[in-house]
């Protein structure tokens, strides 16, 4: 079974950084080539490596990058001792010198000026650009006070940028990655176990006998060692039942291929807790020791029969109550997954709810083979004065979610458009490693919300869409080119890792520490960056921590003993979870309070009108969001995405194999550019599908520009989640034309 289902991922393409096929059931991932003594020892003679963590994504895999006698990158590979990657990185990974090698970088700081009544950017020095940025960062504190200057940011850059505002005296800080990605899953969880799932997740996968997957699709999201170790689990002949209207390659590798009808996953869930409860297969005595509210559950779910489900996701009854069993067989070595990119439909938090019962119900939290309890070591804050205390921030803005626990980005964005009526007003904007054009929803609000800026300045390592809109432009190093903070894990057993300069920074670019702190001393505020060189910071960290940047540079990863205890509940075990009750919380008293349900409840959402489908999206294996798609090793595997059509929609709109068409929304919007089809049963019929970051509209991205389209431009609406704010994207539906819309217009 393993060998036909191993076979369905066929990547020929992996010729770049001697990539070998894996034999693991995920072929995607490259076997270290090094892992021999005898070529580690030749390397080890030509070549210089330094440590570094990963920032192709954020799963932050530590890996050694290879430098030959002329100071070029000639390899990034896999740190052995890393539990993130376990020494193979994915194919993004080992690509990621290409982010170095991209000769479109941005490649100086960038003023808008305007040329004989255009606008346009000129190239500026550090001095000139940092002193302006400085000088703005006074206006506004003195005009509207700290607070109404914003920080937008997304990885390590983001951290050291945090510092400065905080610094300055705001708080009004977001990022995508929580109201756009995994803020409901955390708020549901949180409500339900009284702790955030947090990255990665503390999922056991490699010891599990039952993988339930709702939606998330990994092996094309490449999250590293999560991929791995379904990898191995599939060997270990663990059950895989997934959840997706898509033919994912999670779905291809599964025993049970659940095709769901889009927008339904609530009713599924609600049922199986339904057949858990009536067949009486719930883990008895863990439900009885651990959690609150079993009564309520029970009869809240007496009439989610699958039939009643069956009417609602189009899965058959037999075969809910047959993957029910299935999972309380393995139960409690059992996960059912809490997806990450979990902002859907709106009721995400409430589902993220249901998928944390259905968790409690099998006892898998706190269990070999469901989920561990995490560990990670605090890394030592480096001395500095007490932040100011900001009159507002990112809790003050915007509508109130009473269960956000992060910046909300859409409602930060809203909030500034309305500044002027606005007694929290937004003013200016640093966007610091998120490209938000390609990223939020309703582009044209975002958009908006720039124009209505006194000053927005980007710092990035691309002329990403985003800089295009800046005022100032801030060409950052790659993370090959500089210091970062120490990456403190959390995993079965907590570690850290070192990012060290491989290469010095190409161009005029610089790290996004050094930025922080230029801007930092031009505004009074020397005494919160006390050090010269942020190798400084990190030396004095590593030596409370018991190690030293010598010891680190040599190993790259630092691996220490767990302290907190077991990974697992011991039977029958005395435990208090971090909810009110101090219970898994099946009946949320807090949500009853504030007027929400108190346990999950199915609502219909919109389907696609006559003649338009579901527009559907998720990650391309070879590429990370928007940010990868020029990378001239990672375009060279993947130029373009394709729409992904069924063929019985294809047939109906006398659609062709590899036919450019164009998409229009719902909305009347109508994407820049054309995709090519893609005819596969794999997708249902009233859906279509592509992977998202492509379409990329600045035309400074020479291989990216003009590839494809992006989903983001056509995600007019959005259903907002009541409980915390997340944007839910899944809303959106397209038909597809035929004829280029554009032919009498320029791009
Ligand atoms: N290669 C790669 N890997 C990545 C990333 C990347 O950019 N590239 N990004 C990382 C990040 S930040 C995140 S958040 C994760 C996201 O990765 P996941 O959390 O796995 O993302 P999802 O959106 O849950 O999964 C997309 C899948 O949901 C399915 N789907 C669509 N609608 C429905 C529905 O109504 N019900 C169900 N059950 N399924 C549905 C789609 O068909 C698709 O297969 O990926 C991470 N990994
Ligand atoms: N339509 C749609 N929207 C989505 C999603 C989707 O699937 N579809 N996914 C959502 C999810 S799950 C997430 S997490 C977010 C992610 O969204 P973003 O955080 O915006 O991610 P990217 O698109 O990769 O943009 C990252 C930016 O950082 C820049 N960059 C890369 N490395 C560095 C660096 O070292 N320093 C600096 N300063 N900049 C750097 C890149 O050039 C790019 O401009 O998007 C969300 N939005
Ligand atoms: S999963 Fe891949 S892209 Fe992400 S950090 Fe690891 S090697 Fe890099
Ligand atoms: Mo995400």
């Amino acid at each position: 079974m393993t060998t036909s289902r191993r076979k369905f991922i066929k990547i020929s393409a992996l010729g770049f950084g001697g990539l070998a096929t894996s034999s693991s059931a995920f072929s995607l991932f490259g076997v270290n080539p090094f892992l021999d003594a005898a070529v580690k020892e030749s390397i080890a003679r030509k070549f210089t490596r330094s440590a570094t963590y990963c920032e192709v994504c954020f799963w932050k895999c530590a890996a050694w990058v290879y430098t030959n006698e002329q100071g070029n990158i000639e390899k990034i590979i896999g740190n052995e001792e890393d539990t993130h990657c376990n020494g193979r990185l994915c194919p993004r990974g080992t690509g990621g010198v290409g982010m170095y090698t991209d000769e479109d970088r941005l490649k100086t700081p960038l003023i808008r000026t305007t040329i004989d009544g255009e606008e346009t950017f000129r190239e500026a020095s550090w001095e000139e650009a940092l002193d302006l940025i400085a000088s703005k960062f006074e206006d506004i504190k003195d005009k509207y006070g700290p607070e109404s200057f914003a920080l937008l940011k997304h990885g390590s850059p983001g951290s050291h940028l945090e510092h400065l505002f905080k610094a300055y005296g705001s708080d009004t800080i977001a990022e995508p990655a929580y109201a756009q990605c995994r803020g409901p899953r955390e708020t549901g969880f949180g409500l339900t176990f009284g702790s955030w799932v947090g990255s990665p997740e503390p999922t056991d996968i490699r010891d599990t006998k039952c993988l339930v997957l709702i939606g998330s699709h990994i092996g094309e999201n490449m999250h590293n060692s999560q991929v791995q170790e379904m990898s191995d689990a599939i060997d270990n002949g663990a059950k895989i039942i997934t959840v997706d209207p898509r033919f994912s390659t999670a779905a291809s590798k599964s025993d049970h291929w659940l095709a769901i009808k889009p927008a339904t996953d609530m009713a599924l869930l609600l049922s199986w807790m339904h057949v858990l409860i009536e067949e009486g297969l719930y883990n008895k005595k863990y439900v009885e020791q651990y959690t609150l509210g079993f009564d309520q559950l029970k009869a809240h779910v007496k009439t989610f029969t699958p039939e009643w489900a069956y009417g609602i996701t189009t899965i058959k009854p037999d075969e809910i109550r047959k993957t029910a069993r299935i999972m309380a067989a393995a139960a409690p070595s059992v996960i059912v997954h809490p997806g990450r990119h979990v902002t859907w439909y709106g009721d995400d938090s409430q589902r993220g709810r249901a998928v944390a019962i259905l968790n409690g119900l099998l006892g898998s939290w706190g269990n070999r083979g469901g989920f561990y309890f995490k560990e990670s070591l605090k890394v030592p804050k480096y001395p500095h004065p007490e932040y100011p205390k900001p009159k507002w921030g990112w809790e003050e803005i915007g509508e109130k979610y009473p269960f956000a626990q992060m910046g909300i980005t859409s409602e930060l964005v809203k909030a500034t458009i309305d500044s002027e009526h606005n007694e929290h007003p937004i003013k200016a904007w640093m966007i610091a490693g998120t490209n938000l054009v390609q990223t939020l929803p309703q582009r044209e609000k975002t958009i908006e919300a720039i124009n209505a800026l006194d000053f927005l300045v980007v710092i990035d390592t691309m002329p990403m869409e985003v800089t295009g809109y800046a005022d100032v432009v801030l060409p950052e190093c790659t993370y090959l080119e500089r210091y970062d903070g120490i990456r403190s894990a959390t995993n079965r057993t907590p570690s850290i890792a070192v990012r060290i300069p491989a290469v010095k920074p190409k161009y005029d670019s610089k790290p996004a520490w050094w930025i922080s702190k230029q801007i930092g001393e031009r505004i009074g505020l020397s005494e919160y960056f006390n050090y010269n060189d942020f190798e400084e910071v990190i030396e004095w960290q590593l030596n409370k921590l018991g190690t030293s940047l010598e010891e680190m540079k040599k190993i790259g990863v630092k691996n220490f003993e767990r302290t907190s205890g077991p990974l697992y509940l011991e039977e029958g075990q005395e435990y208090r979870f971090w909810t009110p009750s101090g219970k898994i919380e099946f009946y949320s008293q807090q949500l009853a309070d504030k007027g929400f349900d108190p346990m999950p409840v199915y609502t219909k959402h919109p389907e696609p009108p006559q003649g338009f489908y579901r527009l559907n999206y998720g990650r391309s294996p070879m590429h990370t969001f928007s940010r990868t798609i020029n990378n001239p090793n990672l375009s060279d595997l993947k130029s373009e995405n394709t729409l992904w059509v069924n063929p019985k929609v294809a047939r109906i709109l006398g659609l062709k194999k590899y036919q450019e068409v164009w998409l229009k929304n719902q909305d009347g919007i109508v994407s820049s550019f054309s995709i090519k089809v893609r005819i596969t049963e794999r997708i249902r019929w009233d859906s279509v599908y592509m992977y998202h970051g492509f379409g990329h509209n600045n035309k400074k991205l020479s291989r990216a520009f003009g590839k494809g389209i992006s989903d983001t431009e056509l995600i007019s609406q959005t259903v907002i989640d009541p409980l915390m704010g997340g944007t839910g994207l899944r809303g959106n539906f397209v038909s597809i034309l035929t004829e280029n819309p554009h032919k009498n217009s320029e791009i």
